[in-house]
């Protein structure tokens, strides 16, 4: 779904390509400074002599439960012991959160809205901070005739409520999607209260329309929008948004740009954006987002230029990572800082995965609001078609094989 056109055939080559370093721990990247030249590749590529084992392995959190497609593993904060998993064709299923755990109850069923396949789907959830209150929770979703991605609002009937009414909808914002790929689609609510929204650059290849740097387009940014106000309708503009009155029109929702396809962000517990930003044909790059900034596509592929062609500026935050698509790796999935209390060896790491390989790496950066220079660490060789990364309650981290319709988390390795 995030990768770009790759066979069935591609992907079981590249599960089984012979790349034999376990674990290879790279200096590199260039941090995050203003209109960095493209520097040494941050690459794994060779083994490390010292290879430590990995200190985890993935197993099957819930063995006897499976899901169509699973592209988001959420909780709702209510106090419950409920997660939530989203199926790519249209529909959440909700359960208790235990191993053990023998069936999944349909939450809520939208298939007959949503148009999915590829790319497009029931992309997203987040509940509202107050859901045990007022029982709010948003979804993003795409859909055809017209092709849109929406940004929308249901109301459970009660917090406890075991499913929820398709008619309680209400739409928060559409935005029309030029091709069928590349539609981000990851929504959730920052420290602040605000609801993000991480749109991919209107698809095709190497943005033709170049909307990753248009400021009048939804499309390749992060955008933040307030649900608790009504200023644009459904939801409103938060004040200190970085384009709120701008002189050249720059939509107010946008909070960052320069995107090609943020295939999943999420918080650190200081508070740092991290996003996952899809390549185009040799470079898959980490970011640390920041109010206003422009992470550089079409204008560059991680650090190197890739179109520079009706773009003047050149003052882009270049990645706090990037990996090329040697080995194999081809589409990355943004994952999640740890903040667990499990895994004692990942704490503080950015858990990241490649959808093609099915890699799975921890990044250290450090406390700073750009990350510093990192370095990366190789974790599992191959987990599974992962699509995603999500958290329960105690910020366990759970992740969502698509092909093989299953969660998995992380166990000690024997
Ligand atoms: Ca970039």
């Amino acid at each position: 779904m995030i990768y770009k056109a790759i066979s069935t055939l591609f992907l079981s080559l590249a599960a089984t390509a012979g790349v034999s370093s376990l674990i290879a721990t790279a200096c590199g990247g260039s941090g995050s400074s203003e209109d960095s030249q493209p520097t040494q590749a941050a690459v794994v590529s060779t083994p490390a002599p010292a290879a430590k084992a990995a200190p985890v392995e993935a197993v099957n959190a819930f063995p006897k439960l499976t899901f169509e497609q699973p592209v988001e593993f959420t909780h709702a904060n209510d106090g419950t012991n409920r997660v939530f998993v989203v199926e790519q064709e249209g529909r959440i299923r909700q359960f208790d959160n235990n191993a053990g755990v023998a069936s999944a109850d349909t939450y809520l069923d939208i298939k007959n809205r949503v148009t999915s396949g590829g790319e497009m789907g029931l992309l997203g959830l987040a509940f509202h901070p107050q859901f045990a209150k007022n029982g709010y929770f948003y979804v993003n979703y795409t859909k055809n005739n017209p092709r849109e991605t929406v940004i929308s609002r249901f109301k459970a009937a009660s917090a406890k409520a075991p499913s929820v009414d398709p008619a309680t909808e209400t739409v928060l914002l559409k935005f029309k999607q030029p091709y069928s790929n590349h539609n981000g689609g990851k929504v959730l609510f920052g420290p602040d209260g605000y609801l993000y929204i991480a749109t991919g650059d209107g698809g095709s290849g190497g943005d033709p329309q170049n909307n990753g740097q248009n400021r009048q387009s939804y499309l390749g940014k992060i955008l933040r929008i307030d649900v608790n106000a009504a200023d644009k309708g459904n939801y409103g503009i938060p004040k200190d948004n970085p384009f709120v009155d701008d002189a050249q029109n720059a939509l107010p929702e946008i909070y960052a740009y320069g995107l090609r396809n943020p295939w999943r962000i999420s918080f650190d517990g200081q508070g740092r954006l991290w996003a996952g930003d899809v390549g185009q044909n040799k470079l898959e790059e980490i970011d640390i987002i920041r109010k206003g900034g422009n992470y550089g596509w079409r204008i560059k592929e991680g650090q190197s230029t890739y179109n520079r062609e009706g773009n003047s500026t050149t003052a882009v935050i270049g990645p706090i990572w990037q990996y090329s698509h040697d080995n194999g790796d081809v589409s990355v999935t943004g994952g999640q800082v740890y903040r667990g209390k499990a895994h004692d060896a990942l704490i503080g790491k950015y858990i990241y995965a490649d959808y093609a390989s099915g890699r799975v790496w921890a990044l250290t950066a450090d406390g700073s609001p750009t990350g510093g220079k990192a370095t990366n660490q190789l974790l599992l060789n191959r987990a599974g078609t992962i699509s995603a990364f999500g958290e329960d309650a105690r910020n366990e981290l759970y992740l969502c094989d698509h092909a093989e319709g299953r969660i998995l988390k992380f166990a000690p390795s024997k």
